[in-house]
């Protein structure tokens, strides 16, 4: 086809947005795309990230367990942290040919503390970087989201105490805060203790609680018709009971896991006893695609579109039109370059101000030391005249003394040399030498 003739069409198709159906003339082959699809996916291998929200000594660590007929690594939490903290722990698994990379995410200390207001913030804030580390993975110049292991999470199971009251403002604040993170499953954990019309009520209680109180939790979708039927009848079990235990007994001529009792035996695998077999086949056999798709679709997408309206990034400009990446950046650039000129300016303002407080303290200062040193000069000038006048007071004095000192020394040798008497002869011969006797 010539160049011309290939943009005309291009247009034309554009324009009327018209498809027309062709029928094939023989096999082609793209009719083995889901094939391809499949096995694909197959070579990749799947991840599957599940957080369990509950209580410490729920029963947490048991169900997975059950749920995935394996022992994971358990670690029992302690009743005295100091707050709650998420421990993720990641393992490798293989059914048939199907590779699964499974990460399971524990919260230690959940309810353990006397003050629980802040109990769900590790759990959001967890949720939170794992969708930031894969937005900064597809934000990324050379980014490999291909083999890049995915730490989003795909389900929270939410165990909730088997107490037949109703739900614990814990268990509703930490469930609303997270709804819009996370596809949450809430389960009645350890429903063996709790007796069967008990529970019914208990269920009926919960679900009508978690509508007043505006909480979204997972729905099984009614849209595949291959499992619509299914997932609406499971819809309507909500919140599954669920028993957990790796306990093999023997029942009959099979082994089963099974909780026994000095009264008799409960069995996971048994729908009369439990929802067990209800979950698994709702969260692994039917729904595990559906959960993965809706955390990357709902929940991680809702999260992308708030950090990037955070960071400054639209679809459209105010008049409706289309903006594009490259004039976002621009614009956010020369906004941040505004800022930061305003922010040297007013900088370089209050330098310039506090140098010239301080010049003017300093000269403060100055000013106040050359007074001072006036006054001393004063002061100074002052005392040393006073001692002037003394001195010359004391001069007058001795003077005046020495005066009168010679004067009487001069009449009392008049007196002595005028004195007739022998003992003065005697002296004045001392005095004035022998030949004056
Ligand atoms: N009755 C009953 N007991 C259970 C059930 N599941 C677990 N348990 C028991 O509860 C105790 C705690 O179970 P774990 O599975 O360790 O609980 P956890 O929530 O993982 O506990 P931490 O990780 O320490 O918070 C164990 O003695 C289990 O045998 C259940 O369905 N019913
Ligand atoms: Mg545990």
């Amino acid at each position: 086809m010539r160049p011309d003739v290939l943009t005309v069409c291009f247009v034309c198709a554009t324009q009327n947005e018209e498809k027309r159906n062709l029928n094939l003339g023989g096999h082609v082959g793209f009719d083995s795309l889901p094939d391809q699809l499949v096995s694909k996916s197959v070579t990749q291998g799947f991840c599957f990230n599940i957080l369990c929200v509950g209580e410490t000594g729920i029963g947490k660590s048991t169900l997975m367990n059950t749920l995935f007929n394996t022992m994971f690594e358990n670690e029992e939490a302690s009743h005295y942290q100091n707050g709650v903290y998420l421990r993720p722990r990641t393992y490798d698994l293989k059914e048939s040919n199907v590779q699964l990379k499974l990460t399971i995410v524990d919260t230690v200390g959940f309810g353990d503390q006397i003050n629980k207001e802040d109990s769900y913030k590790p759990i959001v804030n967890y949720i939170d970087t794992e969708f930031e580390n894969y937005l900064q993975e597809e934000l990324k110049i050379k980014r490999s989201l291909f083999n890049y292991h995915d730490t989003r999470i795909h389900i929270c199971l939410y165990f909730i105490a088997p107490t037949g009251h109703s739900l614990k403002s814990l268990d509703l604040v930490t469930m609303k805060k997270l709804d819009s993170k996370v596809n949450i499953i809430p389960i009645i954990a350890k429903a063996d203790t709790i007796s069967k019309s008990e529970l019914h009520k208990f269920k009926i209680k919960i679900m009508s609680e978690l509508v007043s109180n505006g909480v979204q939790i997972y729905q099984f979708p009614t849209d595949d018709e291959t499992v619509s039927e299914i997932n609406a009848s499971m819809n309507a079990h909500l919140p599954f009971a669920v028993v957990g235990s790796v306990e093999e007994v023997k029942v009959g001529n099979k082994t089963v896991r099974a909780r026994q009792y000095p009264w008799g035996i409960v069995q996971v695998e048994n729908e009369s006893h439990c929802d067990f077999v209800k979950l698994r086949e709702m969260l692994i056999r039917v729904n595990m695609e559906d959960l993965r798709e809706q955390t990357h679709a709902r929940h991680y997408e809702l999260y992308r579109r708030c950090k990037l309206e955070e960071m400054g990034f639209k679809d459209t400009d105010p008049d409706s039109q289309p903006f594009s990446l490259q004039e976002t950046y621009e614009a956010k650039r020369k906004e941040f370059l505004g800022d930061l000129q305003r922010k040297e300016e007013e900088m370089r303002q209050m330098f310039v101000n506090k140098v010239k407080e301080t010049e003017a303290e300093l000269k403060e200062k100055e000013r106040e030391l050359h007074d001072k040193f006036e006054q001393l000069k004063r002061m100074h000038q002052e005392e040393k005249r006073k001692v002037e006048e003394k001195r010359r007071d004391l001069e007058e004095e001795m003077n005046a003394f020495n005066r009168k000192k010679v004067a009487v020394e001069t009449l009392s040798l008049a007196q002595l040399l005028a004195d007739p008497s022998p003992d003065t002869r005697a002296l004045r011969c001392c005095y004035n030498g022998p030949g004056m006797c």
